[in-house]
């Protein structure tokens, strides 16, 4: 998959794409990802790309023609069949979930559009942008950190980036739920606190059973809305159900 990113600031993604294990995600013929300085389509003799809003305020907003400019030549670049959606990063968008990343990792690719000071003349956004984004009801100054996570998100599901294919079957949310605490070495702490000896019995099925009922005991307790939408998928068994009543007739 191809990944283009339009940015005032492509020196922020350099770190992300060569650290970690998402490092393995950005090798060649996995996710490519292209990033276009929005300086270099900017108006000579200055290469301006921002100027003051109309009817006055604060700040300065991102001009249409250097952000055409930059789009056109992305497009050009990908010579794409289906144009690849452009996505740009708001507050105002559509709140980013692990499905909808799930969505991203199995299309073509994306154009991820980073605006910064007040955001995007308007008339850009009506007529190119398909799809704001937020990663959460707080204020960042540019949409470069949501569209790095965005592509990290996107990196871990690329096959073979994570070492065991089942970490991201267990994991949060691709089960619908949060998921179960983890322990290590050592089994007693100076303290005193031990690891539950349920992960200790060497009894999978013991052991799976346990974890089940940690993701489902910490998603009712933290997040009931997403244990109804797990629900409502079908995603809990009978035994779940069995699970969480006899919690609730314990809390009573
Ligand atoms: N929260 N989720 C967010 C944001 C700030 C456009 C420049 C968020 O996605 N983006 O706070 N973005 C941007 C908004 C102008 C600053």
């Amino acid at each position: 998959m191809r990944i283009d990113v339009i940015t005032l600031f492509p020196e922020l993604f350099s770190a992300h794409l060569v650290h970690g294990v998402t490092r393995r995600a950005f090798e060649p013929g996995r996710v490519d990802v292209h990033l276009w300085p929005l300086r270099d389509f900017g108006d000579p003799p200055h290469a301006r790309v921002d100027d003051r809003p109309y009817g006055g305020g604060p700040g300065m907003v991102l001009l249409v023609e250097p952000l055409e400019r930059a789009l056109a030549a992305v497009r050009a670049a990908r010579a794409e069949t289906t144009p690849a959606p452009l996505v740009s990063f708001s507050p105002a968008g559509t709140l980013l979930r692990q499905a909808t990343v799930a969505r991203f990792a199995a299309g073509a690719g994306a154009i991820l559009l980073c605006a910064r000071y007040e955001g995007i003349d308007q008339r850009f956004v009506d007529a190119h942008v398909d799809c704001e984004l937020s990663i959460g009801d707080y204020v960042l100054s540019g949409g470069e950190l949501p569209a790095l996570v965005l592509l990290d998100a996107l990196a871990r599901l690329q096959p073979g980036v994570l070492g065991d294919a089942r970490s991201h079957q267990q994991d949060s949310f691709s089960a619908g739920l949060l998921d179960h605490p983890h322990y290590s070495r050592p089994e007693r702490l100076a303290d005193g606190t031990a690891v539950p000896e349920e992960l200790l019995s060497g009894n999978h099925a013991a052991i799976d059973e346990w974890r089940r009922r940690q993701a489902l005991r910490l998603t009712a307790e933290r997040r009931p809305e997403l244990l109804e939408a797990a629900r409502a998928e079908g995603l809990l068994a009978p035994a779940d159900e069995e699970f969480l009543a006899s919690r609730r007739r314990r809390t009573l």
